[in-house]
């Protein structure tokens, strides 16, 4: 099997304060590493993964990291546009990252507006719980994650406690948005792009409206 293939790629974004451990869930999910002394600002800011959201269907996962930039408030227009998904990151351990979650949420509506970014609320570094350092409960984090329209998971990159669930999470609710059609291909627009071949006929509307947008993407921009 060509490792390669895939039917769909989405692009999806990390967000959420300095330090709480972005580019280490990034780490731990794509390469299955952890690194003490991670580099905050030169390294890969850009990952892939493939996943497969149910047999014969897999996505390409394009993920997207600041490197740093978050720490200034210098994050660009074009980082939250171009993005389907995004992981709005606290860490279970720093209060002041818990409470800057709607800021982070606020700015990204407002930069993508009139469209819509998927988000799963993500508490990090649960694993600092067992030094007794945690001082987010789950219960109000739950009680946000309801108010923003989010799923709550709760992952540690540094012992791998559960890093694979908020990035299925997130791919499982872009995939089912596309198949209900509340997220659609756009010209222009990097969040959602497909390679169905265009001959694949159905009788199902939503797939038929999307083949047609996969059409008219296909004829103007290459998918590799
Ligand atoms: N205890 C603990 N520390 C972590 C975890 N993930 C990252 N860290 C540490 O937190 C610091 C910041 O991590 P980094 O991934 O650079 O955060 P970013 O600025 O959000 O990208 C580093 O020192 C990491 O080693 C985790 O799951 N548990
Ligand atoms: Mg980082």
């Amino acid at each position: 099997m060509d490792l390669t293939l895939w039917q769909y790629q989405f692009r999806i974004i990390m967000l959420g304060d300095s330090t709480v451990g972005k580019s280490s869930m990034l780490k731990r999910y794509t390469e299955d590493q952890f690194l003490e002394c991670i580099n905050q600002t030169v390294g890969v800011d850009f990952y892939v993964h493939f996943l497969e959201v149910e047999p014969g269907v897999r996505i390409k996962l394009q993920f997207w990291d600041t490197a740093g930039q978050e720490r200034f408030r210098s994050v660009t227009r074009s980082y939250y546009r171009n993005s389907v998904g995004a992981l709005l990151v606290f860490d279970l351990g720093n209060r002041a990252s818990f409470e800057r979650v709607r800021e982070w949420h606020a700015e990204v509506r407002e930069h993508v507006r009139p469209h819509a970014v998927l988000f799963v609320l993500v508490g990090h570094k649960s694993d600092r719980e067992a030094d007794g350092e945690r001082v987010v409960g789950r219960e109000e984090a739950e009680k946000l994650a309801a108010q923003l329209g989010a799923p709550y998971v709760e992952a540690s990159a540094k012992t791998g406690h559960d890093i694979q669930a908020p990035f299925e999470l997130l791919t499982r609710r872009v995939y089912q948005g596309l198949l209900a059609g509340e997220v659609q291909l756009r010209e222009g627009w990097d969040g959602v792009k497909s390679s169905a071949p265009l001959s694949q006929k159905t009788t199902n509307t939503t797939t038929t409206k999307l083949e047609k947008s996969e059409a008219e993407t296909q004829s103007k921009s290459c998918n590799c």
